[in-house]
């Protein structure tokens, strides 16, 4: 990816059909992955309109025109079921930006691919969970998204990022960085490597109950973090699902399990200090309850049997990845420090061993809100 700089940043913004006068671009946001801006543009009434604009990491993305077919298409058959509830579908869903010659995005003249959209306001994003009224309404937002795409013609859906959620393939991927070790990493981390290779069968889990068809692929997002849901800063209510750069066909237990490796504890992804790094049942509870009220229904007995298997398995997937990418010298997720990466996998660890602790009260947890077991 080539370097940011202003002028660039700026070239992109204007070739948007945006409205009013362009006033400047500000980096915002917590994202791994792109880079995102909010735009400030001065109407004739000298009110602001703003607007989110981000630069797609085409590293990571490297089919940015399927990817972008996929968001306009998920999020005009969003924006009509909305419509139809009587909703408002510029608060209630993301809406593309065109550019002023039509597009949905656009390239710029170092070969960088851009995109905007409807600046959501009155808005709050967490990066952390602060509370468990939060996390619940995240709960709703995110099940009232996959009951929103469950007529989705998911045959329509390009794949973003083959084997995104393919736990074995990410523990294939693991296995070859180690054996490269192309930074001399893997002396520092012999318990960390240890933690993943005495897990193997578990990554077979879900792949196996996919396989079997015993678990249905559905439309899923496949990167629910609190921070992908947008908090109405009024109500406190979960409005808008974002970040649809992975809606591709999946499992439902992705989407609830990667929400609850993110958000069922009180510590930060990064946090150093995993004395403070603890997987929080009431946390947990809170967040199965809002998902069930919400998409219990359509969920099977299988997937809502598999929830505890989920959070378990997309917490190990995430800390894999992580060390994958320390591994082989931090090239996938942007760091801001020496060794984030290996701190961001610890966490996920910690996390993943408190859950196999917990084991038999996240199953109570799950079936005093299923009424389907
Ligand atoms: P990334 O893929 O890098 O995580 P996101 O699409 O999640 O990027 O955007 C980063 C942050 O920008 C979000 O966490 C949210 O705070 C904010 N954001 C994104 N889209 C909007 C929007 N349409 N309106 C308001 N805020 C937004
Ligand atoms: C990335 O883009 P962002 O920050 O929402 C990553 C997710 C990881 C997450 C870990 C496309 O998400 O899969 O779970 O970091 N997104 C991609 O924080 O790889
Ligand atoms: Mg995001």
């Amino acid at each position: 990816m080539q370097e940011l700089h202003r002028d660039i940043i700026t070239e992109a913004a204007n070739a948007f059909e945006l409205e009013g006068k362009f006033l400047g671009a500000q980096p915002y946001g917590g994202g791994h992955i792109n880079d995102t801006f909010a735009v400030a543009c001065k109407r004739e009434d000298s009110t602001i309109k703003r607007y989110i604009l981000q630069r797609v990491n085409t590293k990571v993305f490297q089919n940015p025109v399927q990817l972008m077919e996929n968001i306009v298409g998920v999020t005009s058959f969003i924006g009509n079921v909305i419509k139809e509830n009587g909703g408002d579908p510029l608060r209630e869903t993301l809406t593309v930006i065109p550019t002023k010659d039509g597009n949905n995005w656009y390239e710029d003249s170092e070969g960088g691919f851009w995109r905007t959209y409807h600046f959501i306001e009155d808005t709050l994003t967490y990066n952390q969970v602060e509370n468990k009224k939060d996390f619940y309404n995240s709960a709703r937002a995110f099940g009232r998204f996959q009951m929103l795409l469950a007529d989705y013609p998911a045959e329509t859906l390009h794949e973003t990022i083959a084997k995104f959620h393919d736990t074995v393939d990410r523990f294939k991927k693991f296995k070859e960085a180690l054996d490269k070790d192309i930074c001399g990493r893997a002396k520092n981390v012999s318990r960390e490597i240890e933690f993943v290779l005495n897990r193997e069968e578990d990554t077979h889990i879900l792949v196996d109950l996919l396989k079997e068809g015993k678990l249905p692929l559905r439309v899923t997002h496949n990167d629910t973090k609190l921070n992908n849901v947008l908090i109405d800063r009024a109500t406190g209510e979960g409005i808008c699902v974002i970040d649809l750069d992975t809606v591709m066909p999946g499992l439902s237990l992705y989407d609830y399990g990667d929400s609850i490796r993110f958000g069922a504890t009180y510590a930060a992804e990064d946090e150093q200090d995993l004395s403070k790094v603890n997987f929080d049942l009431e946390l947990f509870e809170v967040y199965t309850k809002g998902y069930l009220e919400v998409a219990g229904e359509v969920l099977t007995p299988c997937e809502i049997e598999n929830l505890p298997m989920g959070a378990k398995m997309m917490t190990l997937e995430c800390g894999i990845r992580f060390l994958t990418d320390y591994l082989s010298g931090d090239t996938y997720f942007r760091i801001h420090r020496e060794d984030h990466n290996l701190d961001r996998c610890r966490t996920q660890f910690k996390l993943v061993s408190d859950m196999e602790d917990s084991w038999k009260e996240m199953e109570q947890v799950v079936r005093k809100y299923s009424n389907k077991q």
